[in-house]
């Protein structure tokens, strides 16, 4: 997945290189540069006082030495002074001047630390969100895995409303279903237990099945002569209907692969091979990224072999998303992330 939220110590990513929020002088401090300095070991405070610093904004490049990862980016992001100061651009600023350097130095995958967000006191929330925006909008044109590395759980506090809203949604949703469920299991063990005069019946499988996707008899295809005819009427591929709909949508194949947040060799593979089956969360990330109604996205999951459930609470957000006309995968996987879920795409 080419933009990933983990939590982690950045100085255990073996990762091409880790960025370092590092201060002007480039000699190390506490916080996350203390612990990239420790781990790399005193060669790396050598090579850092032959830069002559670096000024906030920007950044400079050195070896990693000790740490798994072969190089370290450092950059100075802003003191949050309020928000009034330009701390916006230049923390924009330090994103993308990192982003420039990995790439110029063939970096295919990059650790990010929260930077600016501890010492120099930037609002997490806010900082997330422009650590998402450089990163994805880098993304759009290049072909890097991103990790953006939290080390509390709070500090992935940024999807804000429509978190609020996916954990309401689900407490209506999956609480209440699983409520309702416990309560039919009760009312069965009372039936089983009731005397057979007809005052009391068991529920029908419809009535407690509300949500699972059950196939009706009518719907089933008529019985076939012999299972070789059968083999020969096989429906329309998931490949072929993830193809199929982006003709439909007017995009380009980068397009969706790239909104969906999935690798370009996986599209190619799921491209190339029409038998191919992905995995749910990617399948689910194309059917976000080709913006897809809840009746298409079921369509979609069905061909690669998997259905929404409301027992899933993984299910239950996307579910909220589409219905709500919410395509923006990244804001999706950071809700997925604060519920300790599974992110979508590969
Ligand atoms: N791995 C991942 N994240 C970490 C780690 C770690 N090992 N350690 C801390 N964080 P900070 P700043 C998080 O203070 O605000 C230094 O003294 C931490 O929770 O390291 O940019 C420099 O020399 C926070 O969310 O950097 C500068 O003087 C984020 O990393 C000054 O601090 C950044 O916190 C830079 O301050």
């Amino acid at each position: 997945m080419p933009l990933e939220i983990v939590r982690n110590d950045i100085t255990r990513m073996a990762v091409d290189a880790i960025v370092n929020a590092a201060n002007e002088t480039l000699l190390g401090g506490g916080g996350v540069d203390g612990a990239i300095h420790r781990a790399a070991g005193p060669r790396l405070l050598e090579e850092c006082r032959t830069l002559n610093g670096c000024e906030t904004g920007q950044a400079k490049i050195t070896r990693g030495y000790d740490l798994p990862c072969q190089y370290v980016i450092h950059t100075v992001g802003p003191v949050w002074k309020g928000g009034e100061h330009g701390e916006r651009a230049l923390l924009a600023s330090c994103y993308k001047s990192a982003l420039a350097l990995a790439k110029e130095y063939r970096c295919e995958t990059v650790a990010f630390p929260l930077i600016s967000t501890g010492v120099y006191g930037y609002p997490k929330a806010e900082a997330m969100q422009v650590a998402v925006d450089e990163i994805s909008r880098f993304l759009l044109e290049n072909d890097m895995t991103v990790y953006i590395v939290v080390f509390t759980r709070e500090s992935v506090d940024m999807a804000g409303k429509l978190f609020k809203e996916v954990v309401a949604y689900i407490d209506d949703v999956y609480v209440a279903e699983h409520y309702e469920a416990d309560r039919e299991a009760r009312r069965s063990a009372r039936v089983d237990r009731a005397p057979a005069n007809g005052l009391f019946r068991r529920p029908h499988r419809e009535d407690t099945a509300r949500n699972e996707t059950i196939f009706a008899d009518s719907a089933m295809p008529a019985p076939r002569a012999n299972l070789d005819e059968m083999l020969a009427h096989v429906d329309e591929s998931f490949s072929q209907m993830l193809l199929r709909k982006i003709d439909e949508k007017g995009i380009t194949d980068a397009e969706c692969y790239k909104r969906a947040n999935v690798d370009r060799r996986l599209f190619n593979k799921i491209k190339n091979n029409p038998a191919y089956r992905p995995g749910k969360q990617t399948a689910l990330a194309f059917a976000i990224a080709l913006q897809l109604s809840m009746r298409e996205t079921t369509e979609l999951l069905m061909k690669a072999g998997y259905a929404l459930s409301h027992s899933n609470k993984e299910d239950i957000v996307i579910e909220y998303c589409i219905l709500n006309g919410n395509y923006d995968l990244i804001e999706i996987n950071q809700v997925l992330f604060r519920l300790d879920l599974q992110p979508l795409g590969y």
